[in-house]
């Protein structure tokens, strides 16, 4: 993705996810903006948006189906539904952070702070890059499966990130050597 694109997929998220008064722009209760009014009151074209929406490499933006519409798929932290379905996760998910949260994280566990839901991942990999945002990365290795057994849900946005409400201490542990 261009320099520029990145920039603008940026100020999208930030639009989509968190202050959509910063363009006058105001999301529905599922989180839809209209296209027509984010190209109408912002320097964002249509060309541009239909570009970060097919090369983001999180795929963090989606069109309604008849593309009147888009909306973030996760990440948000102001009040939207997005009607996500309980799903069972892998048995084992990674959450990438860093070590001036850890004390605090061993505590008091995940805690899903200024977003909906704790975030987790799938792969170290990902979990390594999450983390990787704010610093070393360090990768909590997490019991999903037994918190699933425990009856605790789980969620998949629609771009494959999985989330959860809270993690307890008791279902994780710091990976060493990954
Ligand atoms: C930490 C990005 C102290 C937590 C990423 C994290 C992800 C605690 C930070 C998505 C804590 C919250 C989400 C506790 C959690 N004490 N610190 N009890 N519990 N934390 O940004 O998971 O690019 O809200 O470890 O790729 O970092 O935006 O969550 O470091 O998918 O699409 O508090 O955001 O995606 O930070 O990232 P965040 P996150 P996008």
């Amino acid at each position: 993705m261009s320099k520029n694109l990145s920039r603008t997929s940026k100020y999208l998220s930030l639009l989509l996810r968190h202050r959509p008064q910063k363009a006058g722009l105001t999301l529905d209760a599922y989180g839809w903006a209209s296209v027509a009014d984010l190209i109408a009151n912002t320097s964002i074209t249509l060309a541009e948006l239909e570009a970060i929406v097919a090369t983001d490499e999180k795929g963090r933006y989606v069109f309604s189906t008849d593309r009147s519409r888009i909306r973030a798929a996760q990440g948000h932290s102001i009040p939207v539904q997005l009607d996500l379905k309980p799903q069972r996760p892998p048995a084992i998910l990674y959450h990438g952070t860093v070590a001036q949260f850890l004390e605090s994280i061993q505590q008091q566990g995940l805690k899903r702070r200024k977003r909906h839901h704790v975030h987790l991942s799938a792969t170290i990999e990902t979990a390594r890059t999450v983390g990787s945002r704010r610093g070393k990365p360090i990768i909590l290795q997490i019991d999903a499966a037994q918190m699933a057994t425990d009856g605790i849900l789980f969620f998949q946005s629609e771009n494959m990130v999985w989330l959860t409400d809270y993690v307890a201490p008791k279902y994780f542990f710091v990976m060493h050597n990954v």
